[in-house]
């Protein structure tokens, strides 16, 4: 298997809105010298060609510690800056097309917020799922939370690693115990914190708990 569930565990997704008077390598290093286990850039309307410098950069970072780093939507900026693989959503491209142009050894993540989907994403091979949203989020608006009931018969209903998304933070994580998900996806925990390494340390000792 190209992720491991441990790998999942807390998956952090870049926002540059966030950053402040940091740069987003800054906080990408931060966020990974601390212990997120998973990077996602998702950098929505960034120029294609930025995003591909900017995925240069960050891939070098991730390589000091060991983390796989996968582009949101975008496949060819995958192909160009050599990243590990690429997290499509139920309106992107579709599965078989990503597979075509990535190739086998290319991670590919597919957001599937029901137990047909997840079962679904997992019959094409994909590598993980993202499950969400699974609290209310200001980050994301075209998504409403989902029972956590589903997202436990989600994890019930696949073997490939399940990750939940949408409005999770410090606060609210330890709620997700019990639903048997391999890790947690957040942007605006990590990122909007005042201090993101920090904020990493402490969700990662938290979910150590939760996915016990
Ligand atoms: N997909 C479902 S919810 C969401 C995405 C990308 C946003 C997650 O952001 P946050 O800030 O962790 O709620
Ligand atoms: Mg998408």
């Amino acid at each position: 298997m190209k992720v491991n569930k441990e790998s999942m565990l807390v998956y952090a997704i870049t926002d540059r809105h966030w950053t402040g008077e940091k740069t987003l390598e800054q906080q990408v290093d931060e966020v990974l010298k601390n212990g997120a286990t998973f990077l996602q850039i998702r950098e929505k309307n960034m120029p294609h060609d930025e995003l591909v410098k900017e995925a240069v950069l960050i891939k070098e970072i991730a390589k000091k510690y060991n983390v796989p780093v996968v582009i949101d939507d975008d496949i060819y900026a995958v192909i160009e800056s050599g990243v590990d693989g690429v997290h499509i959503g139920q309106k992107d491209m579709d599965y078989i097309e990503a597979r075509k142009l990535l190739g086998d050894d290319k991670i590919i993540g597919m957001t599937a917020p029901s137990v047909e989907l997840a079962k679904k994403a997992e019959k094409l091979g994909a590598d993980y799922i993202g499950a969400g949203a699974v609290f209310n989020t200001s980050t994301k608006k075209d998504t409403r939370p989902l029972e956590l009931s589903t997202l436990k018969e989600i994890c019930s209903s696949i073997s490939i690693p399940v990750v939940a998304i949408g409005g999770i933070d410090h606060s609210n994580v330890r709620k997700l115990k019990g639903t048997d998900i391999d890790g947690v996806a957040v942007i605006s925990a990590l990122f909007g914190a005042d201090d993101p390494g920090e904020a990493t340390r402490e969700l990662v000792s938290i979910m150590k708990d939760v996915v016990k």
